[in-house]
């Protein structure tokens, strides 16, 4: 290994999270911990990490994890088995499935969690060796609107532009993108030009998010019309002179067309202005500035793509791009982020069911093509059942055995109850994971198989701008885990594919791909990673981050793609494409008055199987939570931190109530992350409609007509305990990670006296317990002990006086309390010496609110600088900067009322 690989105390790998891929240096501390810190070295984010990087650390232990291959047995419980009896269950239960019912009848659904090599064997079993196209991966939710939209238009998917970009622009446009939450370290990259250079920075999004400074240029669009605005903006770039004829005319076709159907969808501001909600003044300020400036990039991620007509949306965005040529310059372009840490490398192999490998589609030749590479014996003929439409064919019975790996779609597809309901069809159900138990899991694997985890396996990931990335083990394999490949080529090799799944390593599979993307290519195919066809297993160990493409014998001068044109359709014109018009699938009615809009929080990651583990990122919103308007809220009679039930056609959740004015009227937001494992009742892909984009497949998470209305609880309260938390069925909790044990905020309205049995129940026998009961107000708090270390908390209040936590979770957190604070836990509040800091702001170093609140009061801290300095609140990954900066600015409006 040479010395990129190995840092002199650490190991260089990448982020487990999200597209960005940035690169990190973990140190084991030899006890199945690691330090981490961010790699300066990484092209990506050159040292910087965000929250959720920087707490990979608190998400190593094991004691979620599925350690064993398990088998269900006839009474339903699951049980160990070996290896060798899981792998050759599941290749003989894949091979009669596939013999009795042919090869349609069984499935794979795979996730961008997934390294390429995992990925890559995966794909060619079953497009190649098993003869159907039903692989289908997780970014069919996440990316496909975006590979749809890029292949239209360039006629390859593909990402022309580079990071650099976002330094050097000079506009920077966020559509449907929450940036500073969802790829933070990006965000600060773009921030550090808008402060040095004076980049500006228009957001267009429903929502008012942390990514909107006081400066930017905000368009609160309208649910799902975007293409109205960009519709518009092309008219405008045509009837004010700011198209680039030259360039329309060598690279593209199509653009007469798009001209004329942007023209019927927005033919004036009066008319944008209607569609889209947005002030007429902001648009045209808009318009001016995308066309005063030759530098912009207009990055865009999920409010564009989980959209019934996001593909459309993609290309209202590229066609504006298109014809002011400003695509594959330095500072310009349009740039798709990836959500996942590998979105990219899963489109490279061909994980979506409707593309092949080494991003070739079903054409005839390409058939054949892949084919001769692979020596398959039976290639798949067509693409196969995207995602949505492959969860409908197992709940028809039709696909009849599914191994799913590295997603949990019982929590994150739409429509998840149906999902849930359709999982217990299957006559196989195999799950590749890292935890022992998540609702998919939980729905009826028959076979769990215990894969690597990250900062165990070893292999490749692409982020967003192309990069190939490295991630490597620094801890050794715990327990039987494996890495995915390894279970994927076992299996094939029992299935008698012997010969073609013979790899000895992750480097061994990469080499093979990288092979195919250059093979019979000959600069037909944008995706060629030929030049690392031939790497040694040590060259591979080494291998510095790369872009794409890295063509054998062709070092490149700029890994940009497109600005002298070279598209990969037939004519090798970029096409403009003219877009449906702007329509939502279904529109709110009396019964679902409103539109439920899912998306994403600062610290948490999907179904918080990692995230979940930190108590630091638990911190930050710890509830599942819905954002209301404030006249909707007046409207449905809610109150801030009440409870809300909100239903759609297709299920219900309870959630607490956050009344925002930053959400738009007529909207609700909710985030996605919790499941059926971590609340009682906020599983929000079961209300999402199971609606899809016609080009691309990808579901519309965005836009469910939705009711809400007001639940009440009697009383709420929170419980601690040093082990596993369990809370009687009938109440709402939410459940997280704090240091040294588990929480649980809980409402409820079964009486006080009820709470108390509980209390025995919860801690057991053999701990000594302080109480305190005030029948008449409802009020009781209960405290464990063992051998003087606080090991249980139980805190009930009437839900308008509920009983705070941070001070009590404090306590907790200490080790050993002496006798005073001891007596002090049931009084709720700190005593001398642990000062209660409040709900965490900044997750990277924990500071609370409270601790910021005193800090500005006392005068010690009156800038988010300020804060910064003193409390070192924000000085990490910025993530909590906006946050800081409303604090601030809060507490000087008080100060001058
Ligand atoms: N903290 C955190 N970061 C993550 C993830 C995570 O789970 N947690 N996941 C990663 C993954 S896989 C992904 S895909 C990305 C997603 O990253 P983002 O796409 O930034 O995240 P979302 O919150 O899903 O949605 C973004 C925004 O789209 C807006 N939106 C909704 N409807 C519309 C519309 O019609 N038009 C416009 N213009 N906007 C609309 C929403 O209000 C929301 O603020 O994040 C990645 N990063
Ligand atoms: N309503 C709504 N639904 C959404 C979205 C939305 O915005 N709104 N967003 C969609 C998007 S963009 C995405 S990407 C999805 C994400 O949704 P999911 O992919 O379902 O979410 P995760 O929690 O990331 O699930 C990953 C699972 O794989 C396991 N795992 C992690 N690493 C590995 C590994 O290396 N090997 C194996 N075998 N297992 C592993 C984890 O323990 C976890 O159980 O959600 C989608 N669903
Ligand atoms: S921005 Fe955060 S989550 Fe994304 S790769 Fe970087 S450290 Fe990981
Ligand atoms: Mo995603």
């Amino acid at each position: 290994m040479n010395a990129s690989a190995q840092h002199p105390l650490a190991v260089r790998t990448t982020c487990a999270y999200c597209g960005v891929g940035c690169g990190i240096l973990a140190k084991p501390d030899g006890r199945g911990g690691a330090a981490i810190s961010g790699d300066p070295e990484h092209p990506a984010n050159f040292g910087r990490l965000c929250s959720k990087g920087s707490a990979l650390g608190e998400t190593l232990a094991l004691e979620t994890r599925l350690l064993h291959p398990m088998r269900r047995g006839a009474d339903g419980t699951m049980a160990r088995t070996s290896w060798d009896d899981a792998l050759a269950s599941v290749a003989s239960g894949f091979a009669e499935t596939i013999a009795k019912h042919g090869p349609d009848s069984v499935a794979f659904y795979l996730s961008g969690q997934l390294l390429t090599e995992d990925y890559y064997v995966a794909n060619k079993l079953m497009k190649g060796f098993v003869g159907s196209a039903n692989v289908d991966t997780n970014s069919r939710l996440c990316m496909a609107s975006s590979v749809a939209g890029h292949r239209r238009a360039f006629g390859s998917d593909t990402v022309p532009g580079s990071y650099a970009d976002l330094d050097e622009a000079d506009l920077i446009v966020l559509v449907g993108s929450n940036t500073a939450w969802c790829h933070p370290v990006l965000y600060q990259r773009m921030l550090a030009n808008k402060r040095a250079r004076g980049a500006r920075i228009v957001v267009i999004d429903p929502r008012r998010t942390a990514t909107v400074e006081d400066d930017d240029l905000h368009l609160p669009v309208a649910p799902g019309m975007d293409t109205a605005l960009f519709s518009g903006l092309l008219v405008h770039l045509a009837d004010t002179g700011a198209l680039d004829h030259a360039y329309l005319a060598a690279h593209t076709t199509g653009f007469t067309e798009a001209l004329v159907r942007a023209r019927e969808i927005a033919p004036d501001l009066t008319a944008i202005a209607a569609a889209t909600g947005v002030a007429e003044a902001d648009i045209a300020r808009f318009f001016d500035l995308f066309r005063g400036t030759e530098k912009v990039v207009t990055c865009y991620s999920q409010g564009v793509n989980q959209s019934a007509q996001g593909t459309d949306k993609v290309n209202a965005i590229i066609n504006c791009h298109l014809a002011t040529g400003r695509i594959g310059k330095p500072g310009m372009g349009p740039f798709s982020l990836t959500g996942q840490p590998n979105a990219m490398g899963g489109r490279e192999v061909g994980g979506l069911a409707n593309q092949l490998a080494a991003h070739m589609g079903f054409d005839a030749d390409a058939i054949d093509r892949v084919g001769r590479f692979w020596r398959a014996p039976a290639m798949a003929q067509r693409e196969g059942l995207k995602a949505v439409q492959l969860f409908d064919a197992i709940g028809r019975g039709e696909i009849k055995a599914l191994w799913i790996m590295a997603t949990n779609p019982a929590v994150s597809l739409p429509r998840a109850d149906f999902v849930q309901q359709a999982l217990k069809q299957l006559d196989l159900l195999v799950i590749s994971e890292n935890v022992l138990s998540n609702d998919t899991v939980a729905a009826g694997a028959h076979m769990l198989l215990p894969a690597a985890a990250w900062g165990e396996k070893d292999g490749t990931v692409t982020n967003s701008e192309r990069r190939i990335s490295r991630q490597r083990a620094f801890l050794p394999l715990p327990g039987e885990a494996r890495p995915d490949w390894w279970i994927v080529t076992q299996v094939a090799q029992r299935m008698g594919f012997a010969e073609a799944f013979n790899y000895a390593s992750a480097a061994a599979i990469f080499r093979e791909h990288a092979a195919l993307s250059a093979f019979e290519n000959d600069g037909t195919r944008d995706f060629d990673i030929g030049a690392l066809a031939a790497l040694s297993d040590d060259a591979f160990n080494a291998l510095d981050p790369v872009q794409w493409p890295a063509r054998a014998g062709a070092p490149l001068a700029d890994s940009r793609f497109f600005a002298n044109g070279a598209y990969y359709t037939p004519d090798r014109k970029a096409r403009l494409i003219a877009p449906a018009l702007p329509a939502l699938h279904e529109a709110p009615s009396p019964a679902f008055p409103l539109l439920l809009n899912t998306g994403r929080i600062r610290d948490q990651w999907h179904t918080m199987t990692r995230t979940g583990l930190s108590p630091r990122l638990g911190a930050h919103l710890p509830e599942p939570f819905v954002e209301v308007h404030p006249d909707d809220a007046a409207q449905h009679g809610l109150s801030d931190g009440g409870f809300a039930r909100i239903s759609t056609r297709y299920g219900a959740c309870v959630l607490r109530v956050m009344i925002s004015a930053g959400q738009q009227r007529g909207t609700l937001f909710a985030p996605i992350h919790w499941s059926g494992e971590t609340a009682a009742a906020a599983r929000v892909g079961a209300l999402v409609a199971p609606i899809t984009d016609p080009f691309s497949g990808q579901p519309e998470a965005k836009a469910t007509p939705a009711a809400i209305a007001p639940v009440s609880h009697a009383l709420r309260g929170f419980a601690l305990a040093r082990g596993a938390l369990a809370l009687p069925a009938e109440s709402w909790w939410a459940r997280m990670a704090v240091r040294g044990g588990a929480a649980a905020l809980f409402a409820s309205n079964a009486p006080v006296a009820e709470w108390r049995a509980q209390a025995a129940a919860l801690f057991g026998s053999g701990v000594e317990l302080a109480e305190y009961l005030d029948e008449p107000r409802q009020s009781y708090r209960a405290a464990a002990f063992e051998d003087g270390k606080l090991v249980g908390c139980l805190f009930v209040g009437p839900a308008e006086a509920a009983p705070q936590w941070d001070a009590v979770k404090a306590l907790f957190e200490a080790e050993a309390l002496p006798a005073p604070q001891r007596r002090a836990v049931l009084s709720g509040r700190s005593t001398d010496g642990l000062a209660d800091p409040g709900p965490t702001v900044c997750a990277c170093f924990g500071v609370g609110l409270h601790t910021i609140r005193d800090a500005i009061t006392s005068g010690a801290a009156v800038s988010v600088e300020a804060i910064g300095k003193s409390l070192r609140a924000g000085t990490n990954c910025g993530s909590c900067l906006p946050e800081l900066r409303k604090i601030v600015a809060g507490a000087k409006v008080v100060e001058t009322a």
